[in-house]
């Protein structure tokens, strides 16, 4: 007998497409007398089969062979370094995927309230370092894979860092992953599975940024995560709604796409729990258009399909100032697709989640927090709305009552040209049924409860309408996650008071004080301590006499090295770390770029994003000048300066036209600097290409000083300056920012400051604009540097005019007012340095006074004060 195929099924998924349950998160039945029941099979004949994490080294050196025999296919005779990698790689993941089971199935049988962080970056870095050092397993596994004849390090070197993000927000992420698996917290993050990450970053011979695709998954299987290809959401785009009379609408046609789980294992120290952080996919619903293919025409048949795995292919690389302007009409489309995308199958997950309990909607918050890690999930508000509407049959002012009890948004920046904000006709088209819901929020809460408080006043109901009027008109993101949350909070003091001050002074006055609070960021001493400088670790555990699992987790604990900055051997250890990390970080320059690095200089860094808020301008025009009065000085003079190796790592966007100019700079400032013989042994420049986490790791453990030193006002938080001063590196920077709070903890006199204070600098743009007074006057020493650089110094001066025009002409980041101070600051930090004995004791002085900064400390802020969650051991 022949088959039959029907053709409407030809293409189709066999499963129903709606998601199914998977055997993670069954909750065992119970009997009659409320004993569990065991599911299937002889129970005993299970348990005896299961096994545990392996904590000897000959079991660790058993399943490391295993998978190279099995998994890899391969032998003790064709085994390379990477390979070895992988094996051991899949060697903990098994670990870690036995921890992580028992976490989901402890969370699922407690049914605690949860917490969701949305956010559209985690820049994880590598994980098999991290994962080893908070299983405890590190000594284990470089015991089993010495014997095994290879050696920890370079196995270490073979991990492609998963650069998820673009710089601090998408790293803040992961360390509140780390800190909430760490805590015992029940949260889950939910991101994107791009493709490709932030770009690589190459350097042209004449200095150019030149950026090549990051294909990070193109090793072969990602260790790390596990496909969940039975747990998928479908999600709509574009399509019609129909309002129905019931307050109802219904949305059809359109594209439908699939979302599908990928699930990364997160960690805690030194804890069984194990947390997920959940990545979306997109696939397209069907292989491809089946007409088009018996048509013979391929290109369109395979198209759709093309366009929907294109929604997750790529993480856009654009640094949050220049938000959406430099990108095109149909970028700006997927941009929006990819937010729609990933919140809706978020969502769809949460919702399905809660409804396994069993409760009533009106309980929702109850059970389920969620945090917007800024405004790129601020679609999950009208979505939310949505599925409680239209899917959930719920009134509308109950379903309004429920978002706003649920969701939470942290705001990251207050640059007004940051603010996203998304064209009308372009959410009119890709979500009809939201631009409605957004409307509606409009109309009902917006605008009747601003009228009422301040009567006639239009002005103020047009400055906080949820719609900005213009051709096109834009839907305004911030004001939307304003007031669609129960709380929103800055992430450093002197941010939240801003935020309250500035963006959203209008809802402060609308909606009162309390809505609005601060969580000063914090950072994981797991990855920026323990793992990034081993040594200094040892010590502090010895010092101190406690175990690191208990001092990382209690990092107030490190008060305790406070005594010792008296004590000149401890003195000595500290010094001589240092200095070994300094060497770490020369031979990593010589190796990856040829270059040796004078490891008797003191280390100067400055490493983030390359923006014009930033001032690595500023820096570069400050290494310049110091280069200019070095080659005035006379050869007796220069013996009493003090080398210095000033070092710049960070990707420019793509777009972004001056910070590439800078990086230019830099670039060829340092090759006419380190060529210089009279000079050379007192001042190198290096730019380290394509900047990362692991980059960090190596040049953070390594610094004397680094530079946190943007115009007042406009660094949110910052979390570098954190791990630099963890480090026991010391900081010069501008009033901003939680450097601000950095002085208050560990000292002013430990803290180099300068610069204009941000009351100040609304004043000072405004005479710049119409009362500009030229550089030579203003500040002859910059203008001296400024000439310079036009006059050829440094290749073709033409080159850098359109950066050097912007300050000369309105100078927005006020280089121009700070230069002098700057140059000042440096020259302190200069004196201080002369006197070893006393940098040291500010160096272990500034490490014992960080405690606050750690991430734990601030996600436990989040987890008391805003979702209301406790933690949830599993044993
Ligand atoms: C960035 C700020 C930083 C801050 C991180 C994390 C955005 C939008 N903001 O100062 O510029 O440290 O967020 O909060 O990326």
């Amino acid at each position: 007998m022949t088959s039959v195929i029907d053709p409407n099924t030809i293409g189709k998924p066999v499963r129903p497409r709606r998601h199914v349950r998977t055997l993670t998160g069954y909750t065992p039945e119970t009997d009659e007398t409320g004993k569990e029941k065991w599911p299937r099979g002889d129970e005993k004949v299970w348990k005896e089969g299961s096994r545990s994490v392996n904590t000897d080294v000959s079991s660790v050196t058993k399943s490391i062979v295993n998978h190279v025999q099995t998994s890899l296919a391969r032998q003790a005779y064709n085994l390379d370094n990477l390979g070895a990698y992988q094996a051991a790689a899949l060697s903990v993941r098994d670990d870690l995927i036995l921890n992580w089971n028992e976490t989901q199935m402890h969370y699922t049988r407690k049914a605690p309230k949860r917490a969701y962080y949305l956010s559209l970056e985690f820049l994880m870095g590598r994980t098999f370092d991290n994962a080893l050092l908070n299983l405890g397993l590190k000594d284990q596994y470089r015991e089993g894979v010495t014997k095994l004849g290879f050696n920890m390090e370079d196995l270490l070197e073979q991990e492609r860092d998963a650069a998820l993000g673009n710089g601090g927000l998408g790293r803040l992420a992961a360390c509140y992953l780390d800190s909430s698996a760490s805590q015992e917290l029940p949260v889950w993050g939910y991101g994107l599975r791009y493709q490709y990450g932030i770009f690589q970053q190459l350097i042209s011979p004449e200095g150019q940024q030149l950026e090549q695709p990051d294909p990070w998954l193109a090793g072969g299987e990602n260790p790390w995560e596990l496909p969940r290809l039975d747990v998928s959401y479908e999600v709509r785009f574009y399509g019609t709604a129909e309002r129905l009379p019931d307050g109802r609408a219904l949305w059809q046609g359109g594209q439908e796409v699939l979302a599908v789980a990928y699930d990364v294992m997160v960690p805690g120290c030194y804890t069984k729990n194990t947390n997920n952080l959940r990545l979306w996919e997109s696939k397209p619903k069907r292989g491809f258009d089946l007409n088009s293919f018996n048509a013979g025409d391929y290109e369109h048949a395979v198209e759709s399909s093309n366009s929907a795995a294109a929604i997750t292919s790529v993480l856009y690389p654009n640094d949050h100032t220049c938000a959406q302007s430099s990108i095109s009409t149909l970028g700006k489309e997927l941009r929006l697709k990819q937010q729609y995308f990933w919140t809706a199958a978020s969502l769809a997950d949460i919702v399905r989640r809660f409804k396994n309990i069993g409760k009533p909607f009106s309980e929702f918050p109850d059970y389920v927090a969620i945090q917007l890690n800024d405004t790129h999930p601020t679609l999950a508000i009208p979505e939310l709305m949505r599925i409680l509407i239209d899917e959930e049959e719920i009134p509308w002012g109950k379903a309004w009552d429920i978002v706003t009890n649920t969701v939470f948004y942290t705001n990251h920046t207050v640059l007004p040209e940051a603010l996203e904000k998304w064209p009308v006709p372009l959410m009119e088209h890709l979500l009809p049924r939201h631009m409605q819901i957004i409307y509606d929020i409009n109309l009902y809460v917006v605008e009747p409860s601003v009228e009422k408080k301040f009567p006639g006043d239009r002005d103020r109901l047009a400055r906080m309408s949820l719609i900005e009027e213009g051709f096109p008109k834009q839907v305004r993101m911030a004001h939307l996650a304003c007031i669609g949350n129960r709380k929103v909070n800055g992430v450093a003091e002197l941010h939240s008071d801003l935020v309250k001050t500035t963006i959203l002074k209008d809802f402060v006055e609308f909606e009162g004080q309390s809505k609005f609070s601060n969580v000063t960021n914090g950072i994981t001493p797991r990855r920026w301590l323990d793992q990034c400088n081993p040594e200094l670790s040892a010590l502090i555990s010895k010092t101190l006499k406690v175990d690191k699992s208990v001092w990382l987790k209690d990092l107030d604990m490190l008060k305790g090295l406070l005594p010792y900055a008296e004590d000149a051997e401890f003195r000595k250890e500290w010094a001589a770390i240092k200095q070994r990390n300094k060497e770490r970080l020369a031979h990593h320059v010589e190796t990856t770029l040829g270059l040796t690095v004078n490891t008797n200089a003191m280390f100067d860094v400055q490493i983030k994003r390359l923006h014009e808020y930033k001032r690595q301008t500023l820096n570069i025009l400050g290494v310049i000048h110091r280069y200019l009065t070095l080659k005035q000085m006379s050869a007796a003079e220069r013996k009493k300066v003090n080398p210095r190796v000033v070092f710049f790592a960070g990707k420019a966007a793509p777009g972004y036209y001056i910070a590439k100019l800078t990086i230019r700079l830099i670039v060829n400032a340092a090759r006419i600097i380190n060529a210089d013989p009279d000079t050379r042994n007192l001042l190198t420049v290096y730019f380290l290409p394509d900047y990362s986490v692991s980059l960090a790791e190596v040049l953070i453990p390594s610094s004397d000083i680094s530079q946190h030193i943007s115009t007042a006002g406009t660094e949110a938080s910052g979390t570098s300056n954190m791990k630099f001063c963890l480090n026991g590196g010391l900081l010069v920077g501008t009033v901003d920012g939680a450097n601000i709070e950095i002085a208050e903890a560990v000292g002013e006199n430990n803290v180099f400051f300068f610069g204009h204070l941000t009351p100040a600098v609304e004043d000072l743009r405004y005479q710049h604009m119409y009362h500009p007074v030229p550089v030579e006057e203003k500040c002859p020493a910059l203008a001296k540097v400024l000439d310079k650089i036009s006059g050829g110094m440094f290749g073709d001066g033409g080159v850098y005019e359109p950066l050097l025009n912007t300050i000369r002409q309105n100078d927005y980041y006020l280089i121009t007012e700070d230069f002098d101070s700057y140059i000042g600051a440096l020259e302190m930090v200069d004196q201080a340095y002369l006197d070893k004995e006393e940098w040291i004791k500010k160096s272990i002085r500034t490490t014992a006074n960080m405690g606050k900064f750690s991430s734990d400390r601030a996600i436990l802020e989040y987890a008391e004060s805003f979702w209301s969650i406790e933690p949830v051991k599993v044993t």
